[in-house]
């Protein structure tokens, strides 16, 4: 269910708070807050789509919905604003009890500028595009213009103190995306003879790590992707810095990584300028308005998610998930994502009306299987997790049995059925790869395992003698941080491991070492 804003207005916050690990964590309303995310589609930023999607919405058991606001939308003409999109989506967003994270589509939109007002487009002496190799301009604002970054930041710091207005006591939104997919696509950089200028000349002093030389010196041929981070992190920093001090929500913004198989170039396949990893501590350092960087994550095979996932999970920066897919393998980097310690949460992009509908019958997508479990565990799951008392394991091809290891005690989660074969009982693996579980150590005996078409056996460490025995198998779910138990597990359930049916289980179990 969406999350409901608690009755105290007084207690109504959204903030990020520094933890031990130096990363911030996300608070709500006085609580650590795991975003179970949905966004909806590019150009469903508007009050009747948020209405129309309310049983989608309601059908994905998300906590947050992402919703696009753009500079072509609250700014039509200069300096004139109209709020009236922005207030629709806010009432609407209450009428559902829903929280927001609203994303700020400005001068940057995938890397291009789709979503800027026409007074903007068509000004280009005074708003400067991206003039590529070739010389030709390009439908990018160029990074280096200081006109364009003013305008934007006008636009946003508006948007910001509209909020602290209208939202400031009921905090219906929590969070802010400052632009999407910062960067420039259709140029490896800027070859305009402003840019030029600047290429050829010392790389600045506040480049992080630079020592004295030209870009190409000092970046070979990694330098126009390094100029292009420089300017475009100085650019959004500057837009972020603007409304942070208006309104001081949680900033962040998300990337289009450039760590995937293939042959992309920067500014052909992917965003020149972006925060891609090898820039991300420049990124940040240049870019300190802008809380956290999230890492747009679609992809469908668990090493290069991994890979992804832990470049952005850095110090100072928790990993943040805004985007990604909707399948199973999804669900299942869902499950791998919300279990490492930090992580603010993840999105799962593209909401349409038959989202969770087969047939036109509710049918839960898998990542919204994932978000039913974790919304009332989150409070209870999270110090735990970010103690490093949470493991996890996820089905893969050909990984159909998952060890883990707790202190006191080893685990094995076996996915598919669980066949006797040569070496012991082995599961054999579910067809639609949908294994996957979550173990949280609350105290030495006592654990909660969630998760969905798995089976878990507890077992003695070894070299410890006797056995590990179930005390009790409660099933059940939280409320309002509360474990509220609704059976006791025994028999076929729990004798030949403890069942995790394919739409899911929460458990908490109490061992006891029979030594
Ligand atoms: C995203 C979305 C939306 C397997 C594309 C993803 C969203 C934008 N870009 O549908 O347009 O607003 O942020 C880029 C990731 C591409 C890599 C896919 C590899």
């Amino acid at each position: 269910a969406a999350v409901v804003a608690s009755p105290g207005l007084q207690a109504q916050t959204s903030r990020l708070v520094p933890n031990d690990a130096g990363k911030p964590a996300l608070e709500v309303d006085g609580k650590p807050f795991l975003t179970l995310g949905i966004q909806l589609n590019n150009s469903s930023g508007f009050p009747a789509d948020l209405k129309a999607l309310g049983p989608a919405i309601a059908r994905l058991h998300a906590n947050v919905v992402m919703v696009p606001v753009s500079w072509q939308v609250i700014e039509p003409e200069e300096g004139k604003f109209d709020w009236s999109v922005v207030d629709g989506l806010l009432a609407e967003a209450r009428a559902q009890k829903l929280r927001l994270t609203l994303l700020w589509f400005g001068t940057w939109k995938n890397a291009t500028m789709s979503y800027t007002p026409a007074w903007v487009k068509r000004d280009v002496r005074r708003f400067p595009r991206v003039i590529s190799a070739t010389g030709a301009p390009i439908d990018v604002l160029t990074p280096i213009a200081t006109a364009s970054r003013d305008a934007d930041a006008r636009a946003f710091s508006a948007l910001m103190g509209h909020l602290a207005e209208v939202d400031g006591a009921q905090r219906t939104v929590i969070m802010v995306q400052v632009e999407n997919e910062a960067g420039t696509l259709g140029a490896d950089r800027d070859h305009s003879p402003a840019a030029e200028a600047l290429f050829r000349g010392p790389v600045p002093a506040d480049m992080p790590g630079a020592k004295p030389g030209t870009w190409t010196e000092r970046y070979g041929v990694d330098a126009p992707e390094a100029f292009m981070a420089y300017h475009t992190a100085k650019y959004i920093g500057a837009v972020a810095e603007a409304g942070k001090r208006v309104y001081a929500l949680p900033l962040y913004a998300n990337v289009w990584p450039r760590e995937q198989p293939g042959l992309l170039r920067p500014g052909e396949s992917s965003p020149s300028g972006g925060a891609v990893s090898w820039l991300l501590p420049q990124w940040r350092a240049l870019a300190p308005a802008i809380d956290v960087v999230g890492v747009d994550n679609y992809d469908t095979n668990i090493a290069p998610y991994i890979a992804i996932a832990r470049a952005y999970d850095i110090p100072g920066n928790p990993l943040f998930v805004p985007e990604t897919g909707a399948t199973m393998a999804h669900a299942r980097h869902a499950f791998w994502t919300l279990a490492q310690p930090h992580a603010l949460g993840i999105a799962r992009f593209g909401l349409s009306a038959e989202s969770g509908l087969k047939d036109g019958r509710p049918a839960e997508e898998p990542i919204a299987v994932d978000y039913r479990l974790l919304s009332g565990i989150a409070p209870f799951l999270l110090p735990l997790r970010d103690a490093g008392q949470v493991r996890v394991a996820i089905e893969e091809d050909g990984l159909a049995n998952v060890p883990g290891t707790f202190d006191e005690v080893d685990f094995v989660a076996r996915f598919g059925e669980v066949k006797e074969v040569y070496g012991g009982k082995r599961g054999q693996g579910n067809p639609d790869l949908s294994g996957r579980v979550i173990v949280a150590r609350a105290a030495p005996d006592r654990y909660l395992v969630t998760g969905a078409s798995a089976n878990l056996l507890f077992a003695p460490k070894l070299g410890q003698p006797g056995s590990v025995e179930l005390v009790t198998v409660e099933e059940g779910h939280f409320e309002d941080g509360r474990w509220v138990r609704e059976r006791l597990l025994n028999g076929d359930e729990t004798a030949f491991g403890l069942v995790l049916p394919p739409e899911g289980r929460s458990m908490m179990v109490t061992l006891f070492a029979n030594r």
